[in-house]
């Protein structure tokens, strides 16, 4: 049986010219309350470094000025020797500008000699390339990042199979599903949810209850460990979601922030339970059925409803 203790880290709103090395002072902060609670991985927001860029209008420099190069550079290596001191991993999320130019919205996994293990990139990137008329604040990752292009990997890391999701990939059950199939344990996701995301009162008004919906669902219907940290409160004048969560194979919730600034949560993780859920109700090798779902076009949109099977036309 592998028990492990993990951890949340919540932020609190981060502002426009808080300079990095203001945020990674709170987030070693954090690492060390978790530490303190025996947590060996902590889990960082998306974009954790910054303030949430993508809601404003920004070109060339004043752009770039929000990515990383190869991390860690000056301003986040106390986070890399903290986690090395202390022996304790973390997953970050960041801005990523490769070496040839390109952006992606990134996570990094890091071990416990804090040396970097792998990488993930977003690959459901919400909102708009191009700025919406009317909007009290924007939401441009599709104008700032590409999507993601290295799949859904799944790391041995911590003594589990160790994934990564950044926060609007959680609404997405494909996503969930190709960690699943490959035997993810536990996974990882940073998020930054605004409260006004789809600009539908009905729909907003349920940002918490979706929130929980989605990734509860993920860990029950893939058997594994969720531990989801948000940045949250008003940032910049924007009201982010908290509620970060520690989430069983259950889809129970096992550990919840309270408040809307920084804040750790920890829970201690049964990696056995996963396995309970895998070898009987969501053994997908043996009860999943592919070849009833092959009639599934794969393709981006919604456009015309799909043609009928055979079987539905009564053929
Ligand atoms: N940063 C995000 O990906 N936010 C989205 C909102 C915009 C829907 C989310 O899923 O929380």
């Amino acid at each position: 049986m592998t028990r492990l203790i993990v951890a949340a880290a919540q932020m609190g709103p981060v502002a426009r010219h808080e300079p990095r090395s203001a945020a990674v002072a709170r987030m070693v902060a954090l690492m060390r309350a978790a530490h303190a609670r025996g947590a060996r991985l902590v889990v960082f927001p998306e974009l954790a470094l910054t303030s949430f860029f993508p809601r404003w209008i920004l070109e060339g420099d004043a752009l770039e000025a929000w990515f990383e190069g190869p991390l860690p550079g000056p301003e986040a290596r106390p986070l890399f020797e903290t986690a090395a001191a202390l022996g304790v991993g973390f997953v970050l999320g960041y801005a990523e500008r490769t070496a040839d130019g390109r952006h992606f919205n990134s996570a990094l996994l890091v071990g416990a000699d804090g040396q970097v293990i792998g990488r993930y990139r977003k690959v459901h990137l919400p909102g708009h390339d191009a700025p919406q008329p009317g909007r009290a604040f924007q939401h441009l990752e599709k104008r700032y990042f590409l999507p993601g292009d290295l799949g859904f990997p799944v790391f041995p890391a911590f003594g589990a199979r160790l994934g990564m999701l950044i926060c609007n990939d959680r609404r997405w059950p494909e996503a969930w599903r190709c960690l699943g199939l490959q035997g993810a344990e536990l996974v990882c996701l940073g998020y930054n949810t605004p409260l006004d995301h789809t600009g539908h009162a009905e729909i907003d008004s349920l940002s918490a209850f979706h929130n929980h919906l989605s990734m509860q669902a993920g860990a029950y219907q893939n058997a594994l460990w969720v531990v989801a940290a948000a940045k949250c409160g008003r940032e910049e004048g924007s009201d982010m979601l908290g509620q970060s969560a520690i989430i069983a194979p259950s889809g129970q919730i096992v550990a919840m922030a309270a408040g809307l600034d920084d804040e750790v949560i920890c829970a201690e993780i049964d990696l056995g339970m996963g396995r309970r859920y895998r070898e009987t109700i969501f053994d997908l090798a043996r009860h999943r059925e592919p070849g009833a779902y092959r009639l599934i076009v794969e393709r981006k949109g919604a456009g015309d409803p799909l043609p009928l099977s055979p079987a539905a036309r009564g053929a």
